[in-house]
């Protein structure tokens, strides 16, 4: 069983509290009768929570411990020693997460030396024999490294750091052919020495003595940047 299920009762829709009486089972089933219900003094109603099984009470449930964590869903503190949390960084610790609600969280997060459990100021992880996904690379990850490696993370970049891993997708953004700013140029001049239909770039000057502004040549980086699918080496060119 990885649910639990409570009956809660009400006089007036606003104040719960348990329901008296003790479920029976029949055939695998827990089943609860309320007798003397509508013929009452007064109407009672009921309703029906159900929740993850959570037997140790440490925030995760016996279904994550045994199925995700792998860690003891009758003790707290099985994979780790619960950690104090000083979420305003104020030096006082404002609460204390039970070490499996802790390496839940890093499990979320990726592992401590790449992003780890906030507050938990060493890091946390270390030593304590918490098996695998140090290769996991959480989004909050992906968008930071993104944020440092191009001219923004997209939901697609995201998802390809993660499937790939940083180096590969590293290698593979070296890979990509390179965002020339010379055939945008060449597109422009010869553009203002024709039809002139562009509205992408300034020039001055009269018909016949004209020039492109400099400023042009600005704009062909930001296209680039913006455009191009090689934002690691546009990154870096910029930088
Ligand atoms: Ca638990
Ligand atoms: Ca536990």
């Amino acid at each position: 069983m990885q649910k639990q299920q409570t009956v809660w009762q009400s006089g007036n829709l606003t104040d719960w509290s348990p329901a008296t009486g003790t479920p029976v089972t029949l055939d695998g089933v827990n089943q609860q009768t309320f007798t003397d219900v509508l013929n009452g003094p007064s109407r009672i109603f009921y309703k029906v929570r159900v929740n993850d099984l959570d037997r140790d009470g440490d925030g995760v449930s016996d279904w994550t411990e045994q199925h995700v964590l792998g860690s003891d869903p009758l003790a707290a503190n099985s994979s780790r020693s619960a950690t104090g949390v000083d979420a305003n960084q104020d030096g006082v610790v404002d609460t204390t997460y039970s070490g499996d609600y802790v390496t839940l969280v890093e499990r979320l997060q990726g592992t401590a030396a790449a992003g780890g459990f906030p507050g938990s100021g060493s890091g946390g992880g270390g030593g304590t024999g918490i098996a695998s996904g140090s290769t996991a690379i959480s989004r909050t990850q992906a968008a930071r490294f993104l944020t440092q490696s191009t001219f923004g993370p997209t939901v697609e970049d995201i998802q390809a750091v993660q499937e790939q891993g940083y180096a590969s997708w590293i290698t593979q953004q070296a890979a990509l052919p390179a965002t020339l700013h010379s055939p945008y140029i060449l597109g422009i001049y010869n553009d203002i020495r024709g039809q002139r239909t562009g509205r992408g770039y300034s020039y001055g000057g009269s018909d016949n003595e004209y020039f492109l502004f400099g400023n042009n040549m600005m704009t062909a980086f930001a296209r680039g940047a913006v455009n191009g699918q090689d934002q690691l080496r546009q990154r870096m060119a910029f930088a």
